[in-house]
């Protein structure tokens, strides 16, 4: 490869020829596993993990086929769960060690590498430290804090998505009878797009495929995503696929290793023998945010190639009876294909015509694509206009509803997608709302509620006094860092309910309790015995999960459990008392709550209890699959992209689009460590990845030391944002795009600097300047607050 073998010398950055998977996947899985509680209890873990009658993995949404006897090999999946099952303990005693303006100077990895919480812990002024309380006090307090406030909508409720079914459900029961419907989720910041964007086109706000159609497939777009790193079990499909010939075409700025050949850990002879499977049959590095335009050149060319087919009396291309029968708006969309300009479409996407014509020409003779895509095409400014893109490409040939055919949104977290389903949501249904309040003998809030951008706005400006967090590390995953920090600092109280510290928890303005939970692995048991949760994966499979190893300590209580006690500590109203809900009761057996949720949702969780103990769990549901279209014109829209026009900052040839995004060794803001190997870079993340014509032309070389200003200032008031002492690695990205590594970039990320219909942000595409490190003095007044996060921290000293 090119890319390595041209790097300088840098510290850190070596160059990595092997394929994705293989044999470093198996040393990096032995050095996970050698972190958990033990070697063998970890391999233990791993053979229940997504298996049966086992857990499902805390690492990603990928469904488990269905049959699964042999072991799915994961190595990220490996790294989630004895990232769970550590040894190390954060007790009373780590809290009494250190203040928390120390901890505050810690990294983010340093923070969660400390290990699991064991204990309720209240933060106290006077010592600035957290100190242990009982559970029945933290609830106490946390009921009273909420009670004081003047009104419930002034209190957030965050959802971060490895929430179970059934303490989701819980969690929007409680909130919803406390009187809010301000349910910011992480959902928010991930493929919200997808959520806003799917129902307008196709009535539903989830993808389309089963893993079955993996199987017939006969050809696979994979758009903005990276499968070897955050959702590795999609590997074995694709190598599938690759192997009986489907072509894999592959769209990303990035050149990811996976994407390009893949070396599968299960089968013997490619381990033996060092061989690998190709995946991306093409591989085609759009400009960063270019996709839309993308995928309108490969539809402008599919256009003329059936033009040319009925010129030649040949049978179409376009698949007429599907387009006639089931779906609106195709006339105005094709005329509006036919005027736009090839340069300008060239332009957009930073690829040629003929790479355009030559991805159509593929797509033309396929009868069963499926197309994928991941967080690089939903965290854009137009995410809601890539995501109809993506489906009007597909409707063009009638594959949507048809088996081994279809659109794949790879879901983030391992129960996004089942929080959602359950009433995470700000913008609750009128009939959802309707069924709660019948079935619990309440009135449910019907004002719509707040969503993440809101949420951090509104605790900025005084608006949100209180915030509860179901999981998640919201200030640092959130944009904006110093904004957010701030925002976070002026609460009233803070509360997490949590399994590793994080920085959020650190954000003390006013009261903040950590209320620990078990995970995913471990053995939940209540009064009514053990018990299992239900989650539900990308592609609406709902299944049982049971986790079976000794809890990290005594003290833990299940999410389920917490939300209980903080709502009978909480809803002292006389109108939530005359709610029907027995607490007690839905916790001793989460039978019932699955019960309660059969009865709230009746259509989709029919027989709950029964179908999720068959192996393999159920199918919700999905309308567009049948090719039913709840849509306002009750057919599948096409809904044409204007926008190809450059933001006017992209004129300047020295503002460069940095995205942001995940290594291979982090799971969101949990960094596990500080490689990213198959970017041939080890032990640091403090790197700016570019173009060599934008080094040269940004006055810098490779391995200089650089700071990234972004380039947009909106927001009154706000202090200039810059990331400074990045180090600078040369990479074959295309010119004019620039990468660097989610959360430390997140300073960069103005909170307004999002997608206007899904508010989703635009982590994906910033407009910056990259300068020689302190060429601008700021007085130093510009610390965007998140360099100290990326820090060197030594991985090995701390391991
Ligand atoms: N191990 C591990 N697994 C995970 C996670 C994790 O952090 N670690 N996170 C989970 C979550 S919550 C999510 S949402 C998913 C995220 O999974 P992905 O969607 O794969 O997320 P990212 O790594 O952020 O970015 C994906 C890809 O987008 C490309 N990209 C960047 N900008 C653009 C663009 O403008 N256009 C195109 N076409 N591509 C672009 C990047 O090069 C990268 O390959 O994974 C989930 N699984
Ligand atoms: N710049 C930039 N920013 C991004 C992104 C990006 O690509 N670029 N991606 C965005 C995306 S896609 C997402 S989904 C968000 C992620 O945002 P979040 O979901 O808020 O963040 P995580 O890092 O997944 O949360 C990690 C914390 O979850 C807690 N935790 C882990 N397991 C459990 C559990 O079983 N129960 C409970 N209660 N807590 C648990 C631990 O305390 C851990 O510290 O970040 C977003 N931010
Ligand atoms: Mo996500």
């Amino acid at each position: 490869m090119s890319d390595s073998d041209s790097r300088d010398d840098i510290e850190g950055v070596e160059p990595y020829h092997e394929p994705a998977g293989g044999w470093g996947a198996l040393r990096a899985t032995a050095k996970a596993l050698a972190g958990s509680r033990n070697a063998l209890a970890g391999a233990e873990l791993l053979l229940k993990q997504n298996q049966p009658g086992g857990f499902d993995c805390p690492g990603c949404a990928w469904p488990d086929p269905k049959h699964t006897s042999s072991f799915e090999f994961c190595e990220n999946g490996a790294k989630a769960v004895s990232w769970e099952a550590t040894s190390k303990r954060v007790t009373p005693e780590f809290f009494a060690r250190h203040t928390v303006s120390e901890l505050w100077q810690k990294s983010d990895h340093w923070l969660e590498d400390q290990g699991r919480l064991t204990q309720p812990m209240a933060y106290d002024r006077a010592s600035d430290r957290f100190v242990a309380v009982s559970w029945d006090e933290a609830f106490t307090r946390i009921g009273q804090a909420l009670n004081r406030l003047p009104s419930p909508d002034l209190a957030d409720f965050y959802t971060s998505g490895r929430a179970s079914n059934e303490a989701a459900f819980l969690y929007q029961l409680f909130v919803r009878l406390y009187g809010t419907n301000n349910f910011p989720d992480c959902s928010n910041m991930c493929h919200e797009a997808s959520s806003v964007g799917l129902p307008r086109v196709i009535g539903i706000g989830k993808g389309t495929v089963t893993i079955e159609d993996f199987d017939k497939a006969d050809m696979i777009f994979c758009i903005g995503h990276n499968p070897g790193t955050n959702h590795p079990r999609m590997m074995t499909p694709l190598r599938d696929a690759s192997r009986r010939g489907a072509p894999i075409i592959v769209i990303n700025p990035f050149r990811e290793r996976a994407l390009e050949r893949f070396e599968a850990p299960q089968a013997p002879v490619e381990m033996l023998t060092r061989s690998y499977t190709p995946i991306g049959t093409q591989y085609h590095q759009v400009k960063i945010g270019g996709d839309a335009a993308a995928l309108k050149g490969i539809m402008k060319a599919l256009l003329a190639l059936d033009d040319a087919a009925v010129q030649a009396g040949q049978p179409r291309l376009l698949d007429t009876a599907f387009i006639e029968t089931h779906t609106h708006g195709f006339e105005a969309f094709a005329a509006d294909l036919r005027a736009t300009d090839w340069v300008a479409i060239a332009v957009a996407s930073g690829l040629s015509r003929e790479a355009l014509e030559g991805i159509a020409v593929v797509y033309a003779k396929a009868e069963r694509p499926i197309v994928c895509y991941g967080m690089g095409l939903t965290q854009h400014r137009t995410g809601t206009s890539n995501v109809e893109q993506v489906v009007a490409l597909l409707l063009m040939r009638g594959a949507i509803g048809r088996e081994g055919a279809g659109i794949c949104p790879l879901r983030g977290h391992s129960n996004v997608q089942g929080d959602r389903t359950v009433g995470i949501t700000e913008k609750p249904s009128k009939a959802f709302l309707d069924k709660l309040g019948q079935v619990f003998g309440f009135e449910p809030p019907r004002q719509p509620g707040r969503s993440v951008i809101d949420t951090i706005a509104a605790m900025r400006d005084g608006q949100c006094k209180a915030l509860i967090s179901l999981g998640g590390n919201l200030a640092v995953a959130a944009p904006d860092s110093a904004v957010s920090f701030d925002a976070f600092r002026r609460l009233e109280l803070n509360v997490s309910i949590a399994t590793k510290l994080n920085r959020t928890h650190l954000l003390t303005g006013g009261e903040a309790f950590i209320l620990p939970c078990l995970g995913r692995t471990e053995v939940d048991k209540q009064a009514g015995g053990q018990q299992s949760v239900t989650v539900e994966d990308s592609m609406s499979m709902v299944h049982a999960s049971r986790g079976f190893i000794k809890p990290a300590s005594e003290q833990l209580r299940s999410e389920p459990a917490i939300i209980a006690g903080i709502a009978k500590a909480t809803l002292k109203s006389p109108a939530a008392l005359a709610a029907t809900v027995d607490w007690d009761a839905l916790i001793a057996n989460y039978d019932l709550i699955r019960d309660k949720m059969e009865v709230v949702m009746p259509d989709l969780f029919r027989a709950y209890n029964e179908r999720i103990r068959e192996p393999g769990g159920f199918r919700l549901y999905n309308s567009a699959s049948e090719r039913v279209w709840k849509t306002s014109t009750g057919k599948a829209n096409f809904v044409p992209f204007s926008d190809l026009e450059e933001d006017e900052h992209f004129a300047d040839p020295l503002v460069l689009r940095l995205t942001t995004m995940r290594s291979h060794d982090q799971y969101n803001t949990t960094i596990y460590g500080l490689d990213d190997r198959y970017r041939s870079l080890f032990g640091r993340r403090d790197v700016v990845f570019m173009n060599a014509q934008d080094i040269a032309r940004a006055g810098l070389v490779p391995g200089a030391r650089a700071d990234i200003w972004a380039f947009h200032q909106p927001g009154q008031g706000v202090r200039p944002r810059v990331l400074r002492g990045m180090t600078v690695v040369n990479y074959p990205l295309p010119e004019g795009c620039c990468g660097a590594y989610y959360p430390e970039a997140n300073g960069l990320v103005a909170l307004e600097h999002c997608d206007p219909d899904s508010l989703t942000p635009s982590y994906k595409s910033v407009p910056v300047r990259i300068l020689p490190a302190d060429a601008v003095d700021d007085g130093g007044d510009t610390r965007v607050g998140t360099e100290g996060l990326s820090g060197r921290a030594p991985v090995a000293a701390s391991a």
